[in-house]
């Protein structure tokens, strides 16, 4: 047989970059959709930062718009597909719920409808979130746990995650959902709260800003390294069988806490720092999650290598970087 190819949506995107990183270090031909934009040459920032830009095949398309997937899957006749793309910022699913509904939602059975009349063969992996978990029904979330989304956002992905299911279900397809807790890098988007913590406290720290602004800092998360979390994506579709899977670390950490160790880090402390915004706060919050990751682990093999306070030190270093080079 010779090489796999595989075809990433959102390739362009945090989880995108990795995975692509990771399957052609697997020797895959990879081939990304992109969505045009007017900002050319910088969309593919993430994928300069891992040297990987010149590696990966990249085609034109928008997952709200069926025909050019149609046209993206008869080109690459793609052995596995990953369907990362969404509207993925929480807190613009209550700005642009509809948008969301569109491409988080309905975009992936775009990409489902494309694999059933294309590519049959081909398996599936639908980024799932532990936003569906949302009001917590058990203290620590399994594949078995109660879903009930708090979001416009956390809603879409259920419905995502329902469709999957019942294409499996429906005809037989190799479609599988990582129920995925919150990963992060030096390549998370500036508009999460931990890049935006290490990027606030890098920019203190160089003498650039005074003062950190955020939310409801009493939330938890279960917080991984997003490096860690697309090996799981890809042991999901050499699986047998398709499953759902939650891929978590088991611990979970105030945003306050995340944010002490990336202070810490570079020898200050939050006082006179941050600032707590009421605008900040979501109109629905999800005040814990905690994940068990031990059907992953048994049934993958797959583990959480990376701790919290390594992940956090090394975005405050990489922001520190940036703003070095900036300087
Ligand atoms: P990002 O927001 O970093 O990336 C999202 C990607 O989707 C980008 O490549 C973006 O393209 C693309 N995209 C957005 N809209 C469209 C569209 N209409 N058509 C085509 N592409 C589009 O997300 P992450 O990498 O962090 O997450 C990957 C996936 O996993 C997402 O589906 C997210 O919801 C989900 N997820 C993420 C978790 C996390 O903690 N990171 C946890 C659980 C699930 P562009 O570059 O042009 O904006
Ligand atoms: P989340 O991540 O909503 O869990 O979704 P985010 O980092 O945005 O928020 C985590 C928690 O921090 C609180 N918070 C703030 N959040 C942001 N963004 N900015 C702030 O200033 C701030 N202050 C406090 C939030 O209220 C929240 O409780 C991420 C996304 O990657 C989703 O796509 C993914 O599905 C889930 O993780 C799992």
């Amino acid at each position: 047989m010779g090489e796999k190819r595989a075809l990433i949506t959102g390739i362009t995107g945090q989880d995108g970059a990795y995975l692509a990183q990771l399957l052609l270090e697997k020797n895959y031909k990879v081939y990304g959709v992109v969505r045009r934009s007017s900002h050319a040459g910088v969309f593919d920032h993430r994928l300069k930062w891992l040297n990987i830009a010149d590696k990966v095949t990249l085609l034109d398309g928008n997952l709200i718009d069926l025909s050019s997937l149609a046209r993206i899957f008869q080109e690459v006749r793609p052995d596995e597909v990953y369907n990362l793309a969404a509207q993925s910022f929480v807190t613009a699913s209550w700005q642009q719920p509809i948008l969301t509904g569109e491409v988080t939602g309905i975009g992936a059975v775009h990409v489902l409808e494309c694999v059933r009349t294309l590519a049959p063969q081909a398996r599936f992996y639908q980024a799932s979130s532990s936003e569906m978990f949302g009001l917590i029904q058990e203290d620590v979330q399994s594949e078995s746990t109660p879903f009930y989304p708090r979001s416009p956002y956390g809603v879409a992905k259920l419905y995502a995650h329902w469709m999957t299911v019942n294409y499996r279900e429906s005809f037989g397809l190799h479609a599988s959902n990582g129920i995925l807790f919150n990963h992060e890098s030096p390549l998370r988007g500036i508009e999460f709260v931990t890049r935006k913590v290490t990027d606030g406290v890098a920019r203190i720290k160089a003498g650039l800003a005074t003062e950190l602004r955020l939310g409801n800092i009493d939330a938890k998360r279960d917080w991984g390294h997003a490096k860690d979390y697309v090996q799981a994506m890809w042991l999901m579709l050499q699986q047998d069988k398709p499953d759902d899977y939650v891929v978590a670390t088991g611990r979970t950490t105030t945003v306050r806490d995340m944010c002490n160790i990336a202070f810490e880090h570079v020898g200050l402390t939050p006082d006179n720092h941050l600032v707590i915004d009421e605008k900040l706060f979501r109109p629905a919050e999800v005040e814990v999650l905690l994940g068990s990751p031990a059907k992953a682990e048994k049934a993958l093999g797959w583990r959480a290598e990376t701790s919290l306070e390594a992940m956090i030190c090394e975005m405050v270093d990489a922001d520190l970087a940036r703003i070095g080079a900036l300087a």
